[in-house]
């Protein structure tokens, strides 16, 4: 259900079940986590590149797979999506959403999830759960107002309605709108570009960025400068350091 793929320094994730617009199964979801574990391991790997197969980029769960009988929501939830998710934040590489086409659901929640949106002008963003009575998940609830804050959140999951790319970059819900003819060319050079720095210290900066959300300010304060030591350690410190002074491109190699 996931294509994996490395190119000059960029894993690239595809969801590939087209036909379903890349609708999430149990295998999906493990899949991901799998991918974004290897990613993580392969020092190769400077870079995540994550989008959909043909139209879409994710619809959420496959509704067929939830349909019928006693499904239990929590365990579900628990045992599938929440790992998948913690993931995202676990993997010390920045991670690329390509949104291609659609992202409803938990396929908008893990567009959510990745550190930097992209997306094509076809694109849409749609908060899907309350169309069916749910809850936003997989970190819907997380995500969705520390990016766009706490009014436009509670508008789009109570409503449901679908965000169309260009209004998507005006609320900063994405990054980035290409027109559809260069948005794979133009997502790959992105990728690409982050790949080639350094690529410790913006592990670092994810962390460190992610855990001031959660701290007061001394608490961020002392993490910066906890992160600082090791970033400053780092080959690619020196260069950065050496290149400015020699006025000169810097060459990083991640390390
Ligand atoms: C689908 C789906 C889909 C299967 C499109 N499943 N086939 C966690 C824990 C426990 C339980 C429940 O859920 C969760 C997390 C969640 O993600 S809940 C939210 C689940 N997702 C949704 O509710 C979104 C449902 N889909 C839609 O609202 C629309 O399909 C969107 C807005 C994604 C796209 O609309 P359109 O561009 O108009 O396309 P379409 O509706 O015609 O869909 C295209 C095809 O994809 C179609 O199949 P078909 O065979 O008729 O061509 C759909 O049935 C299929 N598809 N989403 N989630």
């Amino acid at each position: 259900t996931i294509l994996y793929e490395v190119s000059e320094g960029v894993a690239i994730l595809t969801m590939n079940r087209p036909d379903k617009f890349n609708a999430f199964n149990e295998r999906m979801n493990k899949e991901i986590t799998d991918a974004l574990k290897q990613a993580q391991k392969d020092p190769e790997v400077r870079c995540i590149l994550l989008t959909g197969a043909g139209r879409a980029f994710n619809a959420g769960q496959d509704l067929g797979d939830v349909l019928e009988g006693d499904v239990d929501f929590g365990g579900f939830l628990r045992n599938r999506y929440n790992p998948m998710i913690l993931q995202f934040q676990k993997t010390e590489k920045p991670i690329i959403a390509a949104i291609n086409g659609v992202a409803a659901g938990a396929g908008m929640s893990i567009a959510l999830a990745c550190d930097i949106r992209l997306a094509s002008d076809k694109a849409s963003l749609v908060n899907a759960f309350v169309n069916i009575g749910l809850v936003p998940d997989s970190g819907g609830c997380y995500y969705l107002p520390r990016i766009v804050g706490m009014g436009k959140a509670l508008e789009l999951a109570m409503t449901g309605e679908k965000v169309p790319a260009e209004e998507a970059l005006r609320l900063g819900l994405v990054n980035q709108v290409y027109p559809t003819e260069q948005f794979w060319e133009e997502s790959l050079a992105y990728a690409r570009k982050l790949a080639a720095l350094p690529t410790r210290g913006i592990g670092l900066i994810k962390r460190t960025m992610y855990k001031g959300l959660e701290l007061g300010l001394e608490e961020t304060l002392e993490y910066e400068a906890y992160a600082q030591e090791i970033a400053g350690q780092t080959a690619d410190y020196k260069e950065g350091v050496n290149a400015f002074m020699e006025k000169r491109a810097p060459r990083f190699t991640g390390r």
